[in-house]
């Protein structure tokens, strides 16, 4: 049994098949058929996005290195957005589903306590 896809990456559509009981290769149990199930994965991941939020003390040199290597921005850029926080009170660093979005936000967060930083990040749905 066979059932269409929509692919998440290109919105194409594709086959998929999904075994109904994982017994690796064989077919135990199942008197030599093979048992299959469709299911449609038609889950959308929701998006949210994350922001970095001006303070008073943390320094700009700090909120680039973050930019840089918790959301892999390149310099120019990092700077950019810093920049952008720092003038208008927050700024956009990046969209992501939403667990990856809270461990940037606790790893923002950890990072600047560390340093004794106040720096904040924030979430909201996309
Ligand atoms: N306003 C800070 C300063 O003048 C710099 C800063 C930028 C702090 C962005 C936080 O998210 C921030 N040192």
């Amino acid at each position: 049994m066979v059932t269409l896809l929509r692919s998440k990456m290109a919105g194409t559509i594709r086959e998929r098949r999904q075994p109904l009981l994982d017994m690796g290769d064989t077919d135990r149990g199942t008197d030599g058929q093979l048992l299959e199930r469709t299911r449609q994965e038609t889950k959308k991941p929701e998006l949210f996005k994350v922001l970095l939020l001006n303070d008073d003390y943390t320094t700009m040199e700090f909120v680039v290195e973050i930019l840089e290597g918790v959301f892999h921005k390149q310099p120019a850029e990092a700077y950019r957005i810093m920049m952008a926080v720092h003038t208008q009170g927050k700024g956009l660093c990046g969209v992501y589903p939403h667990e990856v979005a809270e461990t940037k936000v606790a790893t923002v967060i950890d990072r600047a306590r560390e340093q004794g930083f106040p720096l904040l990040a924030a979430m909201e749905p996309e």
